[in-house]
């Protein structure tokens, strides 16, 4: 992945409400540097405060989770702060693996320092003495950074018994995955901390009931605790003013495919998919084929296509559910009219086959059917007719959707069904020299 740019356009204007504000800016192997600039002025603040009012500030703010699903974050903490059982756990999923997702990486190889002071805050709210955090094994740079980090926070006293001398104990334990898509869903995350296979639960009980060895657990996405010091810096209702409805704040997009230039984009929610794609240099192409965009895949495997007459949508969830799309973990996808769209999507598909863990019937099974149907779809072999092929898979995304475990089966057709719907599998029109497409010769 490309470095992060540096957008302009619609961006937050204050300074503590930009995620990647010390990115390029602060040494990330120097807790000095970070405390040069701002480093645990958010704990200091959130113990000023107390538990209660974090988790005021952190409704005030309508933070929502970044890691896909967008619940709310002060609903979750509430439920885990107050939960009567203990221990409490706190466990950071940074097992960033979604096909075209890179954001968390960049926050942790540049700005590690503020993980591990956002962790900590979770901690001291919730009422977690061990927070765990679960990095994805092919990232060795923000392993050795977040190493790094964890260990100078714990020779300063920032994180072991009585951090900072408030009489509080939290400490952190890395736990890097070993290559399994799966151990992102939280449960199959929970049972690899466990020593389990990396299998996921059914849900409810959701684990802030009961997750980690059973126990109440806040589980929070890398992206979703970065933006927990901003709301503290600048109060919750001043965060909400950013963005608006249930889309606050700003948001980490990871933009790759046919674009100039590829990287992490940092907007204000609201921000329309076009000014994003400016942003990243606009799309991709030389001479003839020069800004000639087919579609964009918007939310990544999980979400869905976006044609060009709907570049204005404004990225929000309620802007991208509109469109029958997700933003999904931030995923932007980009195709110029040269993709191949159906061996994109078979690539897809392969990879959900792969990584589907094979609990369930309908994931098990269907991602293996799915795959193949796009196969002989790229094959242009299908058994019967196209139309066959395709009201196979229709069936097969339905049944996956409805009947699956986990959030991989219900979503791994999710980018197919989108296609379809769009008519984006439709039999690739070719033009011959004589004008005509498809070998038909157009009716004047
Ligand atoms: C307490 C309730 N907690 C829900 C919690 C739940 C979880 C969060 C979301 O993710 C998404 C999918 C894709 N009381 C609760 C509750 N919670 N109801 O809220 O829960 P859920 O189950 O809606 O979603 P999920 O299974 O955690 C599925 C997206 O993830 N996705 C993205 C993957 C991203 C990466 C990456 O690389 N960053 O892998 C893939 O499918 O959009 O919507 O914490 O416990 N009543
Ligand atoms: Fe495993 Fe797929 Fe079932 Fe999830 S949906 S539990 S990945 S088989």
């Amino acid at each position: 992945t490309s470095a992060p740019q540096t957008p302009g356009g619609r961006m937050p204007s204050g300074g503590p409400l930009r995620l990647m504000r010390r990115i390029g800016v602060v040494d990330p192997t120097s807790l000095d540097d970070y405390r040069a600039h701002g480093g645990y002025a958010a704990l200091r603040r959130a113990v000023d405060l107390g538990p209660t009012r974090v988790i005021t500030e952190l409704e005030d703010s309508s933070l929502t989770g970044r890691g896909g699903a967008a619940f709310p974050t002060g609903v979750k903490w509430k439920g885990v702060a107050g939960a009567p059982e203990r221990p409490h756990y706190l466990v950071c999923n940074a097992d960033e693996s979604e096909p075209g997702t890179f954001k968390d990486r960049v926050l942790m190889e540049g700005d590690p320092f503020a993980l591990i002071e956002a962790m900590t805050i979770a901690g001291y709210v919730t009422g977690s003495e061990v927070g765990y955090l679960y990095l994805r094994g092919e990232y060795p740079l923000a392993t050795r950074r977040l190493e790094n980090a964890i260990a100078a926070a714990r020779a300063r006293g920032f994180l072991g018994a009585d951090v900072m001398g408030e009489g509080f104990t939290f400490d952190i334990e890395l736990r890097r995955g070993a290559g399994a898509y799966i151990c992102g869903e939280e449960t199959a995350m929970l049972e690899s901390i466990e020593g389990f296979r990396g299998e996921p639960r059914n849900k409810p009980p959701f684990p802030s009931v009961k997750g980690l060895f059973g126990k109440p657990t806040a589980i929070n996405n890398v992206e979703t605790l970065y933006n927990v010091l901003g709301i503290l810096e600048v109060g919750g209702q001043a965060f909400a003013e950013v963005g608006g409805g249930r889309s606050t704040g700003t948001k980490l997009f990871c933009v790759s495919g046919a674009v100039r230039t590829p990287g992490v984009y940092e907007v204000e929610f609201g921000t329309t998919l076009r000014e994003l794609l400016d942003l990243a240099g606009g799309t991709r192409g030389s001479g003839e084929h020069a800004d000639r965009l087919r579609t964009v895949l918007l939310g990544g495997a999980a979400g869905g296509f976006v044609m060009p007459e709907n570049l204005d949508v404004a990225l929000t969830l309620e802007g991208a559910r509109d469109i029958g799309a997700t933003l999904g973990s931030g995923v932007v996808l980009v195709f110029d009219t040269d993709a191949d769209l159906t061996g994109t999507l078979r690539r897809i598909a392969a990879f959900f086959r792969d990584e589907s863990c094979g609990q369930c019937v309908p994931c098990r099974v269907g991602t293996v059917r799915q795959e193949e149907a796009l196969a002989r779809l790229e094959r242009d072999a299908p058994i019967g007719s196209r139309e066959t092929e395709i009201a196979l898979l229709d069936d097969l995304a339905r049944v996956m959707r409805d009947a699956s475990i986990c959030g991989l089966g219900q979503t791994a057709p999710a980018a197919v069904t989108s296609a379809l719907d769009l008519g984006l599998l439709d039999r690739p029109t070719t033009t011959s020299v004589n004008g005509s497409r498809n070998g038909k010769v157009p009716t004047p």
